[in-house]
């Protein structure tokens, strides 16, 4: 008789020498990034956006779909996307990352969807905040965890379940938490959550809930997949860990000069040119970028743009230099306004998560 254990994957670490796997470039070639050298656009076109689909794109009906408010609330509610667009709408422009960014460059390497570094975007969501309405719902007082559930369903790791994560009251009560139902002016894309997505500035990506249906209040902790077993930092299988939660400090080069196709290697003519990128934290503002041509033995700083996109959004970053024949290894450290920083060394754990080790991008200046 076959089971759901023949098919689904316990989590597992990869061998020292093991190569990705079929069913790893399965999930990545579902799941791209954000190309590069799109780290030039301000606002990231839609469709230039990184993507992280757990099971499938939901059939979801936007002219029927609409949204459920219960649990420890005085006046349950159900309200459709016409509703929810007569409320008051904002825009934010926020920097969202997968908290799996990085996760194929640590090793030994936690087997699941193989980020390098690409798994992120910065795009303009426009919907009506969420604080109001769960006020309107009349939050109980001991309330103590909302839980947001997408309309996919599927199995991981040998649970069955819709895609279902939660958020501390306190969290999901902030005014910049959004009930978004358009990104770049336009209707969410079926990958991007349509019609309905939650987007919760500074956090990592698993907590803005694609495919929003409902929304549950509970008096006690949340313990379902997504926030009990997934998306925890942990050191081996048995540890406990903490929850994933904010946007570790990163910032990423524009790859410079040309490609070569196979190795993606740069090439880049001799002399001056101007380097630059992005850069983010979800726990406070980037307050300085530092470069480094030689993969992070020295560092030198470098300037930061005006802030374009508002509080949620990455900065631009650029550093003139001379490029010199030879070969170099680019990268940039951001630190933010609360002191953190990124290391050169990786920061690892059993589940992959939040590894903002410094880019390494390899550079040839051949000689004129
Ligand atoms: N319903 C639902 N919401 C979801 C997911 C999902 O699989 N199902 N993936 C999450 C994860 S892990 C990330 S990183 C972001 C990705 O958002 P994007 O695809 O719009 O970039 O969506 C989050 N929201
Ligand atoms: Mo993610």
């Amino acid at each position: 008789m076959a089971t759901v254990d023949d098919i689904s994957r316990p989590s597992r670490v990869a061998g020292p020498d093991e190569a990705i796997s079929a069913e790893e470039l399965q999930l990545a070639a579902r799941n791209h990034g954000i190309p590069l050298e799109a780290l030039r656009y301000d606002v990231t076109p839609a469709g230039l956006h990184y993507l992280l689909i757990h099971y499938d794109i939901p059939d979801v009906d936007p002219a029927t779909h609409a949204l459920t408010v219960d649990g420890a609330v005085g006046t349950p509610f159900t309200v459709d996307l016409a509703e929810l667009r007569r409320r008051p709408r904002v825009t934010h422009q926020v920097t969202l990352e997968c908290a799996g960014n990085g996760r194929a460059l640590l090793r030994p390497r936690p087997v699941s969807q193989p980020w390098l570094v690409e798994a992120v975007g910065n795009a303009e969501w426009a919907g009506t905040p969420l604080a109001p309405l769960l006020r309107e719902a009349g939050l109980a007082p001991d309330a103590v965890d909302v839980v947001f559930t997408g309309a996919d369903h599927g199995f991981e790791r040998g649970i069955e379940q819709d895609y279902r994560r939660a958020l501390p009251v306190a969290d999901a009560l902030r005014e910049e938490v959004l009930l978004a139902y358009e990104m770049n002016g336009a209707l969410l894309l079926p990958q991007h959550g349509a019609p309905l997505r939650l987007i919760v500035p500074g956090w990592y990506g698993m907590a803005h809930v694609k495919w929003l249906r409902s929304i549950t209040v509970l008096t006690g902790e949340f313990d379902g997949y997504q926030n009990a077993v997934a998306y925890r930092l942990r050191a081996d299988a048995d540890d406990p860990g903490v929850p994933v939660t904010r946007i570790e400090p990163r910032a990423l080069v524009r790859p410079p000069g040309f490609p070569d196709f196979m190795s993606r290697a740069r090439v880049l003519r001799p002399g001056r040119c101007t380097v630059d990128g992005r850069a983010w934290s979800g726990h406070a503002p980037v307050t300085s970028v530092e470069v480094t041509i030689d993969g992070g033995v020295t560092w030198a700083p470098a300037v930061l743009d005006e802030p374009t996109g508002g509080e949620w959004a990455w900065r631009r970053w650029r550093f003139e230099w001379t490029a010199e024949p030879g070969r170099h290894v680019l990268g940039a450290r951001a630190t933010d306004a609360s002191g953190r920083s990124q290391p050169v060394e990786q920061p690892w754990n059993r589940g992959g998560f939040a590894n903002n080790m410094v880019q390494r991008v390899e550079v040839v200046v051949p000689a004129e």
